[in-house]
């Protein structure tokens, strides 16, 4: 039983810290990571850019959150190489949108802005998720609220946009377990 609790604890110590360090980690960027599954689709098309943009969403955050994260699947369908350049949000939300990546640097997992945007090949889908490329609202006026729309403009290398109102939406994955 002695020899249980004290090759049990050092181990329950890591793990705790582990987490900690994790969730600080995440709490920067207001909880970029997870939410996995969402169900309903929507689709916008736009002429010019031949890019379509599915399951767009920003995540509902707290209500004095200073950033956010949004999320969508670009596919290109024109038989030309697209880029997505820049991304902006109307001011009343948010003062910046910004195009990040996820690294991992050593054990640390790190957002990089990728100032030189996303290129999407012709008929690939390209999904900016948690954990992954994603758009960063940075500067948010008053947090999102689940429920909520907000505007957002995406950007293109051959000057054409897509303007999207996408829904805010709670982060489904929390209150489930981890699944990895
Ligand atoms: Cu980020």
């Amino acid at each position: 039983m002695s020899f249980f609790s004290k090759s049990l604890k050092p181990l329950f110590i890591v793990t705790g810290l582990f987490s900690l360090s994790l969730s600080a980690l995440f709490s920067a960027h207001a909880n970029e990571h997870e939410n996995k599954h969402q169900h309903d689709k929507q689709h916008v098309h736009n002429e010019r850019a031949d890019v379509m943009v599915m399951n767009g969403y920003a995540r509902a955050t707290f209500a004095l959150a200073k950033t956010g994260a949004v999320y969508f699947t670009l596919h290109n369908q024109s038989d030309s190489d697209k880029t997505l350049v820049s991304v902006s949000v109307a001011k009343e939300v948010a003062d910046e949108a910004q195009i990040h990546t996820t690294v991992m640097e050593g054990d640390m997992m790190k957002m990089r802005e990728l100032t030189e945007g996303v290129k999407i090949k012709p008929g690939e889908m390209v999904a900016f998720k948690s954990g992954g490329n994603h758009i960063m609202l940075l500067g948010l006026t008053k947090g999102l609220a689940e429920g909520s729309n907000i505007p957002i403009t995406l950007s293109f290398d051959n000057g054409s946009e897509l303007k999207l109102v996408l829904p805010v939406k709670k982060d489904e994955a929390k209150g489930h377990h981890h699944h990895h």
